[in-house]
C-alpha cells in the first residue's frame, strides 16, 4: 500500500499533452490533480519554460518503487530522450513523496530517493503541491516542516517563476 505525492513537468513538444497522457496513465490511482503552472526553469540550464503540476496518487497494490516505473513508462511513451542533466524533456515525472501505512518512506537509493532531495528547493514542486495538499509536510537537510514553509523560506525570485496558466489536466475520479 502506498500514496504518492509526483511531481510531473514538460518543456518539449506538446507539454499539455504530456501532462494530460500522466493523469490518464495513472488513471484510478490518481486522488487529486493541482492546477497547471508555466514556470521558468530551474538548475541553470538555458531552456524553454516548463508546464508543471503535481498529482496526488493512491493504490493498495504500489510499493514506493511501482510509483517510479509506471512513471518511467509513461516518459517512454511519451517519446523521452535522456541527454542533458536537468535540460530538456517531453516529459518527466518524479516522486516526491511516498507514505505507506508506517509512515513516510525515507530511501537513500540513487534510483528513488526520498523524499526527493531537491523538492524543497524547487517552488515549480511547492506550489502545485499546496494546491492539492495545503498542510503538507516534507524532511529535507534533516528537518521536517510544513511545505508552506519551505516555500515561505525560498528566495521570492523562485515563486515569481511560476505562473498558473489556466489549464485544466482533468479531475481526479473523472476518468
Ligand atoms: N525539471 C528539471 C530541471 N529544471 N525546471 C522547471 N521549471 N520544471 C521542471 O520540471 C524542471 C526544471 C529536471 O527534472
Ligand atoms: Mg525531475
Ligand atoms: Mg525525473
Amino acid at each position: 500500500m502506498s500514496r504518492a505525492v509526483l511531481s510531473i513537468g514538460s518543456n518539449l513538444g506538446d507539454r499539455l499533452g504530456a501532462l494530460r497522457a500522466v493523469v490518464a496513465g495513472f488513471g484510478d490511482r490518481v486522488t487529486a490533480v493541482s492546477p497547471v503552472y508555466r514556470t521558468a526553469p530551474w538548475g541553470g540550464v538555458e531552456q524553454e519554460d516548463f508546464l508543471n503540476a503535481v498529482l496526488l496518487a493512491d493504490d493498495p497494490a504500489y510499493e514506493p518503487a511501482a510509483w517510479l516505473r509506471h512513471g518511467a513508462a509513461l516518459e517512454d511513451a511519451a517519446g523521452r530522450v535522456r541527454a542533458v542533466h536537468w535540460g530538456p524533456r517531453s516529459l518527466d515525472v518524479d516522486v516526491v513523496w511516498c507514505g505507506t501505512a508506517a509512515g513516510p518512506v525515507h530511501s537513500a537509493d540513487p534510483w528513488l530517493t526520498l523524499p526527493h532531495p531537491q523538492a524543497h528547493r524547487r517552488a515549480f514542486v511547492l506550489v502545485p503541491w499546496l494546491d492539492v495538499e495545503p498542510a503538507a509536510v516534507l524532511t529535507a537537510d534533516g528537518a521536517t516542516r510544513p511545505v508552506r514553509e519551505w516555500l515561505a523560506a525560498l528566495d521570492p525570485g523562485e515563486r515569481d517563476g511560476v505562473h498558473r496558466t489556466g489549464d485544466d489536466l482533468g479531475a481526479a475520479g473523472s476518468r
